[in-house]
């Protein structure tokens, strides 16, 4: 039975810290070299595979994570810290998609396995990396590189290892809830439960997958009550536990519909007739229990059926079944293959395109990404930063594709919602 555990959240990596303008205070020299030191790069947010991990449930809480900014640099060419990265653990089998396009950034089939989700920025420079033998005090440092958040989705298709089966009304519900943190519909009535609830069981250092089923009647095979679909989920765990009511109240004959269901199964598929199965006789808090019991274990244990009494409302006799269940997972293998391990990859750069646009008399927009960078991490209100940054534009290409729409000198050039005014002397 294949569960899709699915969560979708934003991820973003940190920003690059700034780089600075600072200038060596030496004694005697009155204006020292420039020494303004480097911003740190943002820290990524990573995903790694984790074998202890069974769902994404975690992640379920928050849904924004963001790595550590990088820090400023600082005089005397003191290079800004880097970002911490931020590393989400998922299980191992979580494939990461981008939740926009639908691409898939990894798929992490082996424990350890890691993917870069979303990229830190870079850090600005400082103003002593820009000294040139024209230019020995550069009075402006570069901004840090700023990092957009990315949407992703993480999938992670999971097996049940263990099917809860049984008669409506039994208590399958009520058990999956008490061993896991599965949260299921439970009623006093028959066909409660309509889809397969999911919930995960820890026992010490270990942990499976429980699925409680919709409860199976005669005709299950051939689609009463949708059984067949509910058979069919089972198909692939590894094993069943086979619960009966023993309380008396249900005026059935509780043999009667353990046979019952074992014989859909089989009329299902050999596959699940050939299944291990536990058996839990349930309800035993309730007082004609004991006389139940007496009447159907020795039959059941005859057949060479494990049996275990419990009472999955009042939790006794629970411990040793969960138990129980895990021992008898560890000698039975795994139906599916094994998940093949496919290359990983990383998000890439936006695409390193811009375009020029008329967006009204005398207005121009410029968009695209090594643009909007530059303007980002450019101290717009610095002087000198400022020219460089027309020196870059023009380098680019940027100020003759503006020319070429008709840009004449005076009139507004939009670049990341900053306005400029177009600048052109000839
Ligand atoms: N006294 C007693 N009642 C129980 C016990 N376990 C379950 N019940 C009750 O039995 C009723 C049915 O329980 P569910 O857990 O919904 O049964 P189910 O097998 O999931 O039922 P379907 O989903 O309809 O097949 C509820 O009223 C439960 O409270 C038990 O150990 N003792
Ligand atoms: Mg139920």
């Amino acid at each position: 039975m294949q569960f899709v555990d699915e969560v979708e959240i934003t991820v973003k990596g940190g920003d690059g810290g700034n780089g600075i303008v600072a200038f060596r205070r030496e004694k005697f020299v009155p204006h020292g070299g420039p020494s303004g030191g480097n911003g740190g790069r943002g820290g990524n947010v990573i995903i790694e595979a984790d074998s202890k991990l069974n769902t994404l449930v975690d992640l379920r809480y928050k849904k924004r994570y963001v790595a550590e900014r990088g820090g400023d640099g600082g005089p005397n060419d003191k290079h800004g810290k880097n970002g911490e990265d931020l590393v989400l653990k998922v299980p191992v089998g979580t494939v990461v998609y981008e939740a926009d396009s639908g691409r898939m950034i990894a798929d992490l089939a082996r424990h350890g396995a890691r993917c870069i989700a979303a990229r830190g920025g870079e850090g600005g420079r400082g103003n002593a990396s820009f000294a040139t033998s024209v230019n020995q005090v550069p009075r402006f440092a570069e901004k840090g590189e700023p990092v957009e958040p990315i949407r992703i989705r993480l999938e992670l298709k999971l097996l049940a290892d263990v099917g809860i089966i049984g008669y409506p009304n039994v208590g399958k519900s009520t058990l999956i809830s008490r061993i896991s943190s599965a949260k299921p519909k439970i009623a006093d009535y028959a066909f409660t439960t309509l889809v397969p609830n999911l919930g995960v069981v820890s026992v010490d250092d270990r942990s499976f997958v429980v699925a409680d089923m919709p409860g199976l009647i005669e005709g299950a095979h051939e689609g009463a009550g949708l059984g067949d679909q509910f058979l069919r989920h089972i198909e692939r765990t590894r094993l069943l536990v086979h619960m009966i009511d023993v309380s008396g109240f249900s005026g059935r004959d509780p043999m009667r519909d353990f046979d019952t269901i074992n014989k859909e199964l089989s009329a299902y598929s050999d596959r699940l007739a050939a299944l291990t199965q536990i058996v839990a006789l349930n309800k035993i808090d309730m007082p004609a229990s004991g006389e139940i019991v007496a009447a159907v274990k020795p039959d059941l244990e005859a057949r060479g059926l494990e049996v275990f009494e419990i009472s999955a409302l009042t939790g006794h006799g629970i411990q040793p079944l969960v138990y129980r269940i895990a021992e008898r997972l560890d000698s039975l293998p795994r139906t599916e293959e094994p998940v093949e391990e496919v290359a990983r990859f990383t998000v890439d750069r936006e695409a390193e395109s811009w375009q020029v646009r008329k967006v009204g008399e005398g207005r121009f927009e410029v968009t695209g990404r090594p643009v909007e960078i530059l303007v980002a991490r450019t101290d717009i209100d610095n002087e000198y930063a400022f020219r460089r940054l027309h020196g870059q534009l023009e380098k680019m290409g940027v100020i003759k594709a503006l020319k070429d729409e008709g840009a004449k000198h005076g009139d507004v050039v939009t670049i990341r919602s900053v306005e400029f005014d177009f600048w052109d002397e000839a």
